[in-house]
């Protein structure tokens, strides 16, 4: 990797619309967290540290890593010090719009309700302290300090339903979102391991979604179900994450619906759910100018960041910078925010396009 190159990635300023929360945790804070649970005999940390550091991992495996993960940060306390560190991390790559994911948990043994931890996750936000940071599609709500001239970061977030849940457990993050839009919910995620649960079993909660005006993604074509896939289009998202393994009528039946795609090049390429980048549909999309944006998934397990995604398109692809700052621009027309917000950010990259030339 080129360092100049890498440098200027950073230095673009960027939109993160495919980001989980718990999948983007620093792997020094899991260590630390580890070591902690290790002491207190819950885990052995040597097998953790084998698992955290393994670099290559099937889809398979990495789902096994995320129950890990899960039982690393299972605390309100550790949810709000992750959230902030994951936000701070985002803004130090210059993101100036992001999309933040996570699965609302309940865990009756330490009294956390899905509303629970998705207040820890809003403490989380509120305690970023390296940028302010706007959170509410009101413009209301921010943590701006008085006569602060610091960069300005917004912040919005989606609830993803994991596929091992009920629809009972899937209606419950749904109303959850409706109650939580001015925080700066604005949608919600299908995600999980795609061979587990069943597309129906998902769907009235997310027609349920749609109706109330709650924007849309789903984790689609991770695994080549070609039914989930075209059950997943006629259903009309907003966005779709990943867009791997579809067959030519998918593919076919994507591109005319224009619904932008979240591509995720390194999460691919590690879960080999794509062999190898030069054959990754990124070109096809690409050429075809559809809509599509760059993005990280899990920027911790698979110890990559935007900036890393952006430099490793343009070496793989061949894009020139001019191209690269056009496709960071152009992530802002996919983003769940109004207009005032989507102005803001074109006079952002209307400034830095100044500076980088
Ligand atoms: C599908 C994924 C994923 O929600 O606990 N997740 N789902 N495909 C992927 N591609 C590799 N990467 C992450 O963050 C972790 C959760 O996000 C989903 C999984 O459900 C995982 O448990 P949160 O913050």
């Amino acid at each position: 990797m080129n360092r100049e190159e890498l440098e200027w990635c950073v230095s673009v300023p960027k939109v993160e619309l495919h980001a989980h929360l718990n999948g983007s945790v620093r792997n020094s804070t899991l260590f630390e967290l580890a070591r902690v649970l290790g002491d207190k005999g819950v885990i052995v940390f040597s097998d953790v540290e084998n698992v955290i550091m393994k670099d290559d991992r099937t889809l398979h495996e990495v789902f096994k890593l995320f129950d890990l993960i899960h039982i690393l940060t299972t605390d309100h306390s550790t949810v709000t010090r992750i959230t902030k560190e994951v936000i701070e991390d985002f803004a130090a790559e210059n993101v100036v719009y992001l999309e933040l994911r996570t699965t609302p948990k309940r865990n009756d043994s330490i009294g956390m309700s899905k509303r629970s931890y998705m207040d820890a996750v809003m403490e989380g936000l509120r305690a970023v302290s390296s940028v302010d940071v706007d959170y509410s599609p009101a413009g209301l709500k921010t943590n701006t300090f008085n006569g602060s001239t610091r960069k300005k970061m917004y912040v919005r977030f989606l609830l993803s339903i994991d596929r091992r849940e009920s629809t009972e457990a899937a209606m419950e993050t749904v109303k959850l979102a409706l109650e939580m839009r001015d925080l700066g919910v604005v949608g919600i995620d299908l995600s999980g391991n795609p061979i587990v649960g069943n597309w129906s079993t998902f769907l009235p909660a997310l027609k349920f979604a749609k109706e109330k005006g709650l924007y849309i993604t789903l984790h689609c074509g991770e695994v080549p179900n070609q039914e989930e896939i075209k059950a997943m289009i006629d259903f009309f998202p907003h966005r779709i994450g990943h867009a791997c393994c579809f067959d030519e009528e998918n593919w076919r039946k994507l591109k005319s619906a224009k619904i932008p795609v979240e591509i995720c090049l390194t999460s691919n390429i590690r879960t080999e759910t794509i062999s190898s980048i030069d054959i990754h549909h990124f070109v096809d999309l690409y050429k075809a100018k559809h809509p599509l944006v760059l993005c990280t998934d899990d920027s911790g397990v698979f110890s990559t960041s935007l900036s890393r995604e952006y430099n490793l398109a343009s070496s793989s692809f061949g894009l020139g910078k001019t191209e690269m700052f056009q496709l960071a621009e152009i992530a802002i027309n996919f983003i769940f925010a109004d207009d005032g917000v989507k102005a803001d950010l074109r006079a952002t990259f209307k400034e830095a396009v100044k500076k980088l030339n």
